[in-house]
């Protein structure tokens, strides 16, 4: 029997979400500090509340396909910055963006890109862990190009795959962001050796851990001992509005 390979089925949801990009609305979820619980930043994500059912990494996903994902990359971390500035949320809180490298092409455009994301708060650029296998170069160009600008600089989903863990030394984050499958499992062996790479990171360059997926008192207690001093998930809260975190946090 022949096997065919064919592309990868993509939601009905997801194909309308990408058509509605416009009505894509930047919600954002808090980091908090694990040793004082103060919220001391906010990762923004994409929502689309028009569309019923969408998950937004199925959009990415088709839009990668399509060959668009740059585009909606850069559309979503230029709204998220203006509903930040407008809720009033960069005064005080980092403003964590994700950054997806395959969308990384055109050098202009990713100065003038960059550019446009100053504001008044830190920015924290996420590189996302999709496509770090690809051109080393410019994912370290716009590092250091972010760099110049004061940015901070996370690695996303660190654990998730070999790839992340391999970008550790060509990123050179400031924030590790641990993926949630290794606090789920923190025992494994997977576990140990993603968590004994991180921890050599760690020893050599200062940076921090940042915990993903805490759900439970049970998981911020496994990040702390994980090492993690930052942590994100439903404990701290889910992402919302720019407006409903302005109302929660002030
Ligand atoms: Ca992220």
């Amino acid at each position: 029997m022949t096997i065919t390979r064919t592309a990868p089925v993509t939601s009905i949801a997801a194909r309308a979400a990408l058509i509605a990009i416009d009505d894509m609305v930047p919600c954002f979820q808090p980091v908090v500090s694990l040793k004082s619980d103060a919220v001391v930043g906010i990762e923004a994500l994409a929502r689309w509340p028009t569309v019923e059912g969408v998950d937004p990494a199925e959009v990415f996903a088709l839009a990668r396909i399509r060959g668009v994902v740059s585009d909606i990359d850069f559309a979503c971390r230029t709204a998220a910055v203006k509903e930040a500035r407008s809720a009033n949320l960069t005064d005080g809180l980092a403003l964590y963006l994700n950054y997806e490298p395959s969308g990384i092409t055109d050098r202009a455009r990713t100065e003038a890109h960059l550019d446009a994301l100053e504001c008044e708060g830190d920015v924290v650029l996420e590189i996302t862990e999709r496509g770090l296998d690809g051109d080393k170069e410019s994912v370290r160009s716009m590092v250091d190009s972010a760099r110049r600008r004061g940015f901070s600089i996370a690695l996303d989903d660190v654990g998730s795959n070999a790839g992340t863990l391999a970008a550790l030394s060509f990123v050179e984050p400031d924030i590790v962001k641990l993926d949630a499958s290794i606090l789920r499992r923190p025992y494994s062996f997977r576990s140990a050796r993603v968590m004994s790479s991180v921890r050599r990171y760690i020893a050599s360059s200062g940076a921090v851990i940042l915990a993903e997926g805490i759900e439970s008192e049970r998981d911020r207690a496994r990040a702390i001992r994980l090492g993690a001093t930052l942590g994100q998930g439903w404990l701290f809260g889910a992402a919302s509005t720019g407006a409903d975190v302005r109302t929660r946090f002030s």
